[in-house]
C-alpha cells in the first residue's frame, strides 16, 4: 500500500468510530447536538487520529486500545478550532471550507459546542481509565497536553503577544510547542504509554518537533496557501499583525527551519525499530502540505 492508500485506510477506520460517536449523541436541545455534529462532520485531515493509529502500528499496540484516545484527541482538537475561530480569538469566518461554527449557530452556541466537545472528550478518557494503570497514565497525558500546561498555555501566550513586535524566538517556541505541539504529541505518546513505555522519550521529542513543523507550515500556508485548498482565510496573520515564524525568520527562513525540523523528525524515526515508512512519509506530507 502506498502512503495515500494507507492514509485513506486509517481515515476510514477512524471516521467509522467518529460516525458512530456522532450517531450516538442524543443530547438536547437539538441545536446543541447539531452544533457538535456540524464541526465534527465538516471533515478535516484527522492528522492526530491518523498519527495515533500509525504509531500504535509501529509499536505493535492493538488497535482497540488506542481508538478511543484518538477519538478524545480529535474531540479536543475540534473544540479548540471552534473556540479559536471566535471573534474574540482568531476571528475566522471559515473553517474546513465551510462557515465557522459561530457563523452558523451564533457565538453563544459555539462556545457551548466547544465546551461540550471538551467535556465529552474527558468522559471518553474517564471510561478508558477503567482498563488499568497504563490507560490512566495515557489519559492523564492527554489532559496535560490539552490543559493549562499545554494547549491553553500556548493559546494564552499567543493572545498576550498579539501585535508584539519585540517577540523573540524563545517566546515563539513556547507558543508553538504548547498551542500546536502538545496536541500533536499526545497521539504519538499515548501508544508509547500503552505499550508499556516503548520509545516514550523518542516519541515525545518527535511530537514536539512535528508540532513545531506543523505550525511553521501553517504560517507558510497563511502566506502562500489558497482558500480553495486550505478551507480557511489566507493572509490573516499579517492582516492582524500577528507575530509568526514568517515575521521572525522571513518566509525563506521559516521554510529552512521547517526543513531542519522535518529532518530531525526523520532522524528520530530512524532510531525506532519497526515499520516506520508511513510515519516518515507523514512527516514529508506535513512539510509539503497544501491544506
Ligand atoms: C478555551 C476560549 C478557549 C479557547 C481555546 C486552545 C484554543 C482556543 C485554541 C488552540 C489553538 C489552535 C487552534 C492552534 C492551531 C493549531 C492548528 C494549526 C490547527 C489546525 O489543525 P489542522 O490543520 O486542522 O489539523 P484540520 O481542519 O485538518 O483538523
Amino acid at each position: 500500500m502506498d502512503f495515500n492508500e494507507k492514509y485513506e485506510a486509517y481515515l476510514l477506520e477512524f471516521n467509522a468510530v467518529l460516525k458512530s460517536f456522532c450517531n450516538s449523541l442524543n443530547c438536547r436541545p437539538e441545536i446543541l447536538r447539531d452544533s457538535l455534529r456540524y464541526s465534527l462532520e465538516l471533515g478535516g485531515k484527522r492528522i492526530r487520529p491518523v498519527l495515533c493509529l500509525a504509531t500504535a502500528d509501529l509499536l505493535g499496540v492493538e488497535r482497540r486500545k488506542v481508538l478511543n484516545f484518538a477519538l478524545a484527541i480529535e474531540l479536543i482538537h475540534t473544540y479548540s478550532l471552534i473556540h479559536d475561530d471566535l471573534p474574540e480569538m482568531d476571528n475566522d469566518d471559515f473553517r474546513r471550507g465551510k462557515p465557522s461554527n459561530h457563523k452558523v449557530f451564533g457565538v453563544g452556541n459555539a462556545v457551548l459546542a466547544g465546551d461540550g466537545l471538551l467535556n465529552t472528550a474527558y468522559s471518553v478518557l474517564f471510561k478508558e481509565c477503567k482498563n488499568g494503570a497504563e490507560y490512566i497514565s495515557a489519559a492523564e497525558f492527554v489532559c496535560d497536553c490539552a490543559g493549562i500546561y499545554g494547549m491553553i498555555a500556548g493559546q494564552s501566550a499567543d493572545l498576550l503577544h498579539e501585535n508584539d513586535r519585540s517577540l523573540n524566538e524563545l517566546t515563539l517556541n513556547f507558543i508553538y510547542e504548547n498551542k500546536t505541539g502538545k496536541l500533536l504529541t499526545a497521539p504519538v505518546v499515548v501508544p508509547a504509554i500503552l505499550s508499556g513505555g516503548r520509545c516514550y522519550s523518542e516519541l515525545k521529542s518527535f511530537g514536539k518537533d512535528l508540532g513545531e513543523l506543523f505550525q511553521l507550515t501553517d504560517d507558510i500556508l497563511d502566506v502562500e496557501g489558497e482558500f480553495s485548498s486550505l478551507g480557511k482565510s489566507i493572509g490573516k496573520d499579517k492582516e492582524e499583525g500577528k507575530y509568526t515564524s514568517v515575521a521572525l525568520y522571513g518566509l525563506g527562513g521559516a521554510k529552512l527551519r521547517a526543513d531542519v525540523l522535518a529532518e530531525r523528525c526523520q532522524a528520530i524515526l530512524e532510531g525506532i525499530d519497526g515499520d516506520r515508512e508511513f510515519l516518515k512519509d507523514l512527516v514529508d506530507f506535513i512539510r509539503t502540505r497544501k491544506n
